[in-house]
């Protein structure tokens, strides 16, 4: 296929013809009459609105559906690696490393290694088979797919808790009252977490009555509170990316609309010796209350 080159006025007209509502047969259809090969106007059409939507590298149909659920702010969007170090209210965290699709930035040293102590003395006794929500439903239910223990705190119910969160309200730029409360997992040898998605998948029944409360999940942030022997690597498996569970450390990743083009696929790999302890906070678009 001949290609043409996308001009800066193409872009511009292209993306204002998007904005202004027209489907994109409609523009397809204008720029033939104005003498483009259907082929390559096609062409120009999908690279540009993909570009636009920030899903330069991902599949042409996934980026058209993905382009039906409007894109959210999302916490954290302004921290790159090179920043020495981040004032996170009473701590300074480090940017370890940070990608944009999908997009995750893992930072060392969020949590002092009391801190984890505290949290997993604090959780212990609370432990049960880790549920997770049912977008069936709503409801809360125990998940095959994920073989660990687990226990929610209420928003700011220690104060060790109220530290954490205000901490990563202050990273990642994000207000205090979108947060849910920190959910504690603990992963014994030889379990895991199957990859998923953190936010509610909206073709689910019981998404819409979930989302009045605080409406999608936009981010995630997972703390590792211990280092695990071997194993219990956070994993993306659309992208190949492991990050290190080790004591202190978090990683985090946002998602501006509830679609698998975001890459956010993620999963716990299986724990192979000694036990994984994790604290994940997720962030919602709105007020969580
Ligand atoms: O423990 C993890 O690495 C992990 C992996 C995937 C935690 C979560 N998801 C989660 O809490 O959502
Ligand atoms: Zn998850």
């Amino acid at each position: 296929m001949a290609t043409q080159p996308i001009t800066p006025e193409l872009r511009r007209w292209i993306v204002a013809q998007a904005a202004a509502g027209h489907p994109p047969d409609i523009v397809l259809d204008a720029m033939k009459a104005s003498g483009w090969n259907e082929a390559v106007a096609l062409d120009a059409l999908e690279t540009t609105m993909k570009s636009r939507l920030g899903l330069a590298s991902v599949d042409a149909s996934i980026a058209a559906d993905a382009a039906t659920e409007p894109a959210r702010p999302v916490p954290g969007a302004g921290i790159a690696a090179g920043t020495p170090a981040i004032r996170a209210a009473d701590r300074d965290v480090r940017v370890v490393m940070a990608m944009t699709l999908p997009r995750v930035v893992v930072f060392a040293e969020l949590l002092s290694a009391e801190e984890c102590a505290e949290l997993i003395a604090l959780a212990r006794s609370r432990l049960a088979r880790s549920e997770t929500v049912e977008t069936a439903t709503g409801a809360s239910a125990v998940n095959p797919a994920r073989t660990s223990d687990g226990m929610f705190f209420e928003p700011g119910e220690f104060p060790v808790c109220a530290r954490l969160e205000k901490r990563i309200a202050a990273l990642l730029g994000w207000p205090l009252e979108n947060g849910e409360g920190l959910q504690i997992l603990r992963y014994g040898p030889g379990t895991e977490y199957l990859p998923h998605y953190d936010y509610f998948d909206p073709d689910e029944a019981g998404t819409p009555a979930i989302l009045q409360r605080g409406g999608q999940r936009v981010g995630s942030i997972v703390c590792y509170l211990n280092t695990p022997e071997a194993g219990g690597a956070t994993v993306f498996p659309d992208v190949g990316l492991e990050v290190a569970p080790v004591r202190g450390n978090a990683v985090f990743f946002s998602y501006d609309r509830p679609h698998p083009a975001t890459r956010t696929l993620h999963g716990g790999a299986p724990v192979d010796a000694g036990e994984k302890w994790v604290a994940t906070k997720w962030l919602r678009e709105g007020r969580f209350e």
